[in-house]
């Protein structure tokens, strides 16, 4: 009856929002860990979810960013799969007094045309990974191969500039081929295998940089299938902390991973929430905290943390 109708309303005036999702698509295990977390952060709030697989093409999210306007939600979820050509279709939203609120990844359009963008510091990420290696190493030579994200998305931009401030004035450290494997474990592997060819089977690669945790998993496979042992012949750092990662390290298979929280959403709607009951703006960047682990960390433990959380 009406009581138990008041009850429920009152349980969160965000009840029943309908929330649209232009999701990347499912490119690595961290991005189908976000938006399984995504789905179940906005269940517990009583909104809707219209979710859209872009499959990492940027005019899908766009068409789906404008049939969100279409269908006229109350916010709109965009994780950019590049940096560029997001002006026009955030300005339509921003028309139909839609907020967007930008996922893991950022865009370069004006700060006015999203409410805010919630992700890591990715140029700290690289450089978390870089100061790894110049640890690991010391004064040895070391000759660095390095699998780069999506071409033209920020985290391959920014991941690349972290890295290389972390190696600067280190000149034993040098990248000698770097490539993007687009974030996926088969284009890993498939770059990985022409790196090792173009380097003497491997034998002279000291060690991988992978812009993530999924790309280095194939590059791993390919390590193998050349007959040398990743994580002891060619060092292993990447960055995500998914699952497999901790397993190949518990594998003495990977050396480092950085961190990223599949947990985008939780300050997205925190942030959408505070703006729909009274138009508070939030910060335009919220930071996510990154963490390395390593094989002294316990990474059987990590994996066993991580292996149901919809990675
Ligand atoms: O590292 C990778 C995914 O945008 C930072 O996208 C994110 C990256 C993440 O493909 O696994």
């Amino acid at each position: 009856g009406a009581a138990i109708l008041a009850a429920s309303a009152t349980a969160s005036f965000a009840e029943g929002e309908v929330v649209g999702f232009a999701q990347i698509g499912s490119e690595s295990g961290w991005r189908a860990a976000e938006t399984t977390l995504t789905r179940n952060q906005a269940e517990e709030r009583g909104y809707q979810l219209q979710f859209s697989d872009a499959q990492q093409r940027q005019e899908n999210q766009i068409a789906a960013i404008r049939s969100f306007i279409a269908q006229g939600v109350d916010a709109i979820l965009l994780a950019p799969v590049v940096a560029t050509g997001w002006d026009s279709v955030l300005e339509e939203a921003q028309e139909a007094e839609i907020p967007v609120v930008l996922l893991d990844r950022q865009v370069d359009s004006a700060d006015e045309l999203y409410l805010t963008a919630v992700g890591s510091n990715l140029v700290h990420e690289g450089e978390v990974a870089g100061e790894w290696l110049v640890g690991e190493v010391g004064d040895r030579d070391c000759r660095i191969v390095e699998l780069q994200g999506t071409t033209g998305s920020s985290p391959a931009i920014d991941r690349k500039t972290g890295f290389e401030n972390a190696i600067q004035g280190h000149d034993n450290l040098e990248i000698v081929r770097s490539q993007t494997g687009d974030f996926t474990r088969a284009q890993g592997k498939e770059v990985m295998e022409s790196f090792l060819q173009a380097e003497n089977g491997g034998a002279d690669i000291c060690a991988l940089y992978a812009h993530n945790d999924d790309m280095a998993v194939g590059a791993i496979q390919a390590i193998k299938e050349a007959g040398l042992a990743p994580g002891e012949d060619i060092l292993i750092v990447s960055i995500d902390g998914v699952p497999d990662i901790f397993q190949a390290m518990a594998d003495g298979e990977a050396n480092a991973t950085v961190e990223l929280t599949p947990n985008m959403a939780g300050p997205a709607f925190d942030a959408l929430e505070a703006y729909w009951a009274d138009g508070t703006a939030p910060e335009k960047f919220i930071q996510t905290e990154s963490k390395l682990y390593t094989q002294v960390d316990d990474p059987a433990g990590e994996y066993e943390a991580r292996k149901d959380l919809g990675y």
